[in-house]
């Protein structure tokens, strides 16, 4: 499987429970490694920027809100297949629809609120990669 590049956010929810560690493990017990990493309050600007293929969706505004109501995390994680391994171990949209031992099973409270974010497509990686770090900040592959 090729090595790929994910963005992912640690959302304000989970920053707020003090889980950020929790999730960090999740990703190394399945092999992710950190390539760059930030911790950031977004800019009402950089959260409608980030979702605008959301921007014509009911829950747009309140997704804006909610994402510039306290500091993320914002990281590149590098893996094999890095993308859907990603989204595996956050589980499903809904936490109600979460799998169990998902970071979203386990830390999420609601579909509005539900503690990462992940790149769901090579395309959408590369853009949001782009979106948060700039080449210089995006550190080699590291073995
Ligand atoms: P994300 O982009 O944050 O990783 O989440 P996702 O791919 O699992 O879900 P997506 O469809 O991209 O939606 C982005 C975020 O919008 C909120 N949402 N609310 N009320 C609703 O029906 C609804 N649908 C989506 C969620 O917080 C979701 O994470
Ligand atoms: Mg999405």
């Amino acid at each position: 499987m090729a090595v790929e590049r994910t963005l992912s956010i640690i959302k304000p929810d989970a920053v707020a429970k003090n889980v950020i560690g929790q999730i960090e493990s999740r990703f190394e017990n399945a092999g992710l490694r950190l390539v760059a990493m930030k911790m950031v309050q977004l800019s009402q600007e950089q959260a409608e920027g980030f979702y605008a293929e959301h921007r014509e969706r009911p829950f747009f505004g309140d997704l804006v809100s909610f994402m510039t109501s306290g500091p993320v995390v914002v990281q590149v994680l590098e893996g094999e297949g890095a993308i859907a391994k990603n989204r595996e171990l956050m589980g499903a949209t809904n936490p109600k629809d979460a799998a169990a031992g998902t970071i979203r099973a386990d830390f999420a409270e609601s579909i509005d609120e539900n503690a990462v974010h992940g790149s769901d497509s090579e395309t959408s990686a590369a853009r949001e990669i782009g979106y948060f770090f700039s080449a210089d900040e995006l550190c080699a592959r590291i073995r």
